[in-house]
């Protein structure tokens, strides 16, 4: 069946056929990522060209964990307004505790880094996680992540898309790296 003009313009308008969007939110360009100098102590940069952007960011745990403070990195992004589907890209050792918990707006979304390895997906491999439930944007967002208990959890990338079938691990790196990158505010 062909669609008229008239019949399509109309339906765009509505964002019934409007294109899928996707957006690319890098952690290692959050505004509020402190690095205490301490090897040991809060998150540090990390860089590898095998990275979106070249560069990621990383756990280490040490003082601030022992404190009890949050061991946790802010970013603040504006967002087209609509409901999204999240991915992480992430390293997965299987072994549960190289955890960070995501955050948008105050509200906990998701945990992601280690879980239960899938088949044929060798330990300390980057790959990309789903957040379970879409989320609603609208303009000013605040993404937060806080290493958990034991730290050491390493993360590459975010991609947020408002197409519930947008699959990151179907993707190319060079197709990835072309999804356009959100500043930070
Ligand atoms: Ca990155």
């Amino acid at each position: 069946m062909k669609l008229k003009l008239a019949v399509i313009l109309p339906l765009l308008a509505i964002g019934i056929l409007a294109p899928a969007t996707e957006f690319r939110i890098e952690p290692e360009n959050f505004q509020d990522r402190p690095e205490t100098g301490d090897p040991k102590d809060g998150w540090r940069l990390w860089r590898d060209g095998a990275l979106l952007g070249k560069a990621g960011m990383l756990s280490v745990g040490g003082a601030k964990l022992a404190s009890g403070e949050p061991n946790e990195i802010l970013g603040e992004f504006t967002v087209k307004k609509g409901t999204y589907y999240i991915w992480a890209r992430v390293v997965n050792f299987g072994e549960k505790w190289r955890t960070m918990d995501l955050s948008i707006n105050g509200t906990k979304v998701g945990t992601v880094g280690d879980r239960n390895l899938k088949k044929d997906e060798k330990k300390g491999s980057l790959g990309w996680q789903k957040i379970r439930k879409p989320v609603e944007l609208d303009g000013a967002t605040k993404f937060v992540l806080t290493a958990g208990p034991k730290g050491m959890p390493r993360i590459d990338s975010i991609i947020i898309s408002d197409d519930k079938d947008f699959n990151p691990s179907k993707k190319t790196f060079e197709e990835l790296a072309e999804i356009e990158e959100i500043e930070a505010d």
